[in-house]
């Protein structure tokens, strides 16, 4: 699946206009009001950003990972709420509807979800299971047609805008094989959500607990009709959401190092722009050369990807998602940090960018697994292949 170049590198240029245009001057608005503006999100449907991963069949606009990592690097280069409205939707809310689910689940779920008019969220995290995964308490009962599911999820991201869950539930015995994917309307009786997340930074995202108790949903909404498989259907999700995440990682580098070279140039110091000090210069040069080596390793490891069978997990292509989201992660750590201190004093003041953007990029090295799961994943693989 890929949208031919020609057409795709239109869909990039408007990307990156609205990123400059539209979104970058509502930045300090959505800092203020901890809330991405409802015309912002009407114009993002309007430019099908809710599709982008979706197939044209249903709705989509269909780009490849490699294509998706693109628009992903454009969104990232700026406030990291606005990338979160469109983001479960483009992956780790839908992808497990499109990879694994029944003709009838895709027809039903994915054009809504494509258009936007249907927010959707993954639910795996729970008060007691993050990292641990394959431990999530949550069970899902049969009954007649049915599942009665009950349980608690946590930190679930658009949870609050959400018309549907993709959820994780424990249908049989304990560990990964007893754990089965559901796609959960978000109106029904016995759910509920909790108080809103107050995080240290990305505001505009909206996070909080979704709670469940004997939540009736027919059996017809178990993502491709068969239980115990929901545990790989998280994982395979996860490996393309660790490459879109890298790809973010690595605009969000791009835009503080922007945002630093601007300062540089401007701020004087001893008689002189900061910018002509050679200590300036090396933190900007580190910043650089790890930028351009974690986006060389997204674009190659997504073409990677895109070169396997679609929605077939690959332990190699795995592992190398892995490596880019751990590289990408922490790199984009590193260049904030940079960026604070290039800024000085100023850097730690909330009217800068860089000290949103320090705070903001705190969650890549934690959501959709933290560094050492990455680490794990990696290091797991290449005692498999030795
Ligand atoms: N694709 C497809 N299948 C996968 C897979 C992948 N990427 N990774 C693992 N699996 C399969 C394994 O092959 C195994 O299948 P079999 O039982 O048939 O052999 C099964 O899943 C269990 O795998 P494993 O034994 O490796 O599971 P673990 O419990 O050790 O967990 C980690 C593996 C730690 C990597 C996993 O729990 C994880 O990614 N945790 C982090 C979760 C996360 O990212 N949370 C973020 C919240 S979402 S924002």
């Amino acid at each position: 699946m890929s949208l031919d170049q020609e057409t795709f590198q239109i869909l990039r240029d408007s990307v990156q206009r609205f990123v400059r245009e539209r979104l970058v001057p509502a930045e300090d608005a959505v800092e203020e009001h901890d809330a991405v503006p409802a015309d912002i999100v009407a114009d993002m449907k309007e430019l099908g950003l809710f599709g982008i991963s979706i197939p044209e069949e249903y709705g989509g606009i269909g780009l490849s990972m490699a294509q998706e990592c693109e628009v992903a690097y454009e969104l990232g280069q700026t406030a990291l709420a606005f990338r979160s409205v469109v983001g479960t939707n483009i992956g780790i809310g839908s992808q497990g509807i499109l990879m694994d689910g029944t003709d009838e689940q895709k027809a039903e779920y994915l054009p809504r979800i494509a258009s936007g008019d249907l927010i959707v969220s993954f639910a795996l995290t729970e008060p007691d299971a993050g990292s641990d995964a394959a431990s999530l308490k949550t069970r899902a009962v049969a009954d007649g047609s049915d599942y009665l599911i009950s349980g608690s999820k946590r930190f679930i991201t658009n949870a609050p805008r959400a018309g549907a869950f993709t959820l994780m539930a424990r249908t049989g015995g304990p560990g990964a094989g007893g754990i089965s994917a559901f796609i959960v309307p978000a109106g029904l009786a016995g759910l509920s959500l909790g108080k809103a997340d107050k995080k240290m930074g990305q505001r505009g995202t909206k996070t909080c607990d979704v709670n469940l108790d004997h939540v009736r949903v027919p059996a017809a909404n178990l993502i491709g009709g068969e239980p115990g498989k929901g545990f790989k259907t998280a994982m395979k999700v996860l490996d393309r959401g660790r490459l879109h995440v890298s790809a973010l990682s690595c605009g969000m580098a791009r835009r503080i190092l922007q945002e630093s070279v601007a300062y540089a140039q401007q701020r004087k110091q001893f008689g002189q722009r900061i910018g002509d000090f050679q200590l300036v210069q090396a933190m900007l040069a580190d910043c650089q050369a790890e930028l351009l080596a974690g986006w060389s390793m997204v674009q190659a490891i997504a073409r990677r990807y895109d070169a396997k069978p679609p929605g077939v997990s690959d332990p190699e292509v795995s592992m190398q998602a892995s490596c880019a989201k751990l590289f990408t992660t922490e790199m984009v750590g590193r260049v904030a940090d940079r960026g604070v201190q290039i800024h000085g004093g100023a850097g730690y003041i909330n009217e800068y960018k860089v000290e949103r953007f320090y705070r903001d990029v705190r969650l890549l090295r934690l959501y959709e697994g933290t560094t050492q799961i990455q680490q794990l994943v990696i290091g797991k693989q290449l005692m498999r292949e030795a």
